[in-house]
């Protein structure tokens, strides 16, 4: 494996570059979806603000993180001033009052490990769910879109990884790989730890942007307008760094001792967090720190079936970059695990 990691990689290169470009165009939501999505959230706004005149609503996720591929679903968080002990009767509160203004597959899901409601809207025809008290979600939401603002070859490796996640059937927690957001955050280290470096690492910075949530401290630079040439020192292209990338996870990072760490810009070892063995169901097989929630990793849902599955899918992206003859088609052919 290690030998691999030392080939550099194929000189025609170059010749992906535009493919893959043309990819991540299709893939950019169109505008008049923004404007639904706005329209959406001023109609929960005018309901909840009926109910519960002091709540506020938030989008997070990938429709407000500018990760957001076209169709996708909505995430919105319903904030209270207060903790909320029983959520389960809000929600279904709040159920009762989307049904009754003709909102459509209405469903209160109390008993999920993030309690929502999920509902599709009859007018713009976007699904979203809705979640209380998730400020974290929302926080972090902003650090991803501060990132994606530094460097646009951030949201291109990203739409890139997301799509061919999504293709090979490695995109899903309930089967053992990983989040949208994991994805996300592999991309920003990969892009802390190259050199030159493409990204800097925010919470390493001075503190421009300082939240308590849930008694964590989320501070980081975010005056991020000031950093738009950061990465131009660094000339790849998206191709070399879609390889790259690859390459890390396939050959290049060490699964046995190290942890991805955003927060700090570089890896951590698994010693220092105490994730050398598996606690409860934490099996701590990739590992992923969350950049607030620092005692998350956000590998905790990878067994040692899905560590196998996704290794070997890093693995074969690489190889078929390096190798294949038509690797834009072979990248993202369809597969079921
Ligand atoms: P999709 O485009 O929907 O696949 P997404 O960015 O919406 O991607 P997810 O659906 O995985 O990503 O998650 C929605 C948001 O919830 C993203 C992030 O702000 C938050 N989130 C997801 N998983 C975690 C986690 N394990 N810890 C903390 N925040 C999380
Ligand atoms: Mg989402």
């Amino acid at each position: 494996r290690m030998l691999k990691r030392q080939m550099a990689c194929r000189g025609d290169i170059h010749r992906l570059n535009a493919p893959l470009l043309a990819i991540y165009e299709s893939l950019i939501p169109p505008e008049e979806e923004r404007t639904k999505q706005k329209q959406l959230l001023a109609l929960l706004e005018k309901l909840v603000c009926r109910e519960w005149p002091k709540a506020q609503l938030f989008l997070y996720g990938s429709c407000a993180n500018s990760f957001g591929v076209s169709k996708s679903d909505i995430d919105v968080c319903l904030a209270f001033n207060e903790d909320i002990n029983d959520k389960s009767e809000i929600l279904l509160k709040l159920a009762d009052i989307l049904q009754s203004d003709n909102l459509q597959n209405v469903q209160a899901l109390t008993h999920a490990r993030v309690p929502i409601v999920k509902l599709k809207d009859p007018a713009t025809g976007i699904s979203c769910d809705i979640c209380i008290n998730n400020v974290l979600a929302v926080v972090n939401t902003k650090l991803l879109r501060d990132y994606a603002k530094i460097d646009v070859r951030l949201r291109q490796l990203a739409f890139i990884v997301k799509h061919w996640a999504k293709s090979r059937g490695v995109n899903e927690t309930y089967r053992g790989t990983l989040s949208s957001y994991a994805y996300v955050l592999m991309c920003i280290h990969f892009l802390q730890q190259c050199r030159p470096a493409i990204l800097p690492c925010l919470q390493g910075m001075e503190k421009t942007y300082n939240v308590m949530v849930d008694d964590i401290e989320c501070a980081y630079f975010d005056k991020v307008e000031q950093l738009s040439n950061f990465g131009s020192p660094n000339k790849e292209t998206v191709a070399q760094l879609v390889w790259g990338f690859f390459n890390y996870w396939a050959y290049g990072h060490d699964y046995a001792n190290s942890v991805i760490s955003v927060r700090t810009g570089s890896i951590i070892s698994k010693q220092e967090k105490d994730w050398t063995r598996r606690v409860g169901n934490d099996r701590h097989l990739i590992c992923i720190e969350d950049p607030f929630e620092i005692s998350h990793d956000l590998g905790r849902v990878v067994d040692k079936f899905s560590i196998r599955v996704l290794r070997e899918e890093f693995e074969r992206a690489a190889d078929v970059i390096q190798y294949d003859p038509n690797p834009c088609v072979k990248l993202f052919a369809p597969y079921v695990h």
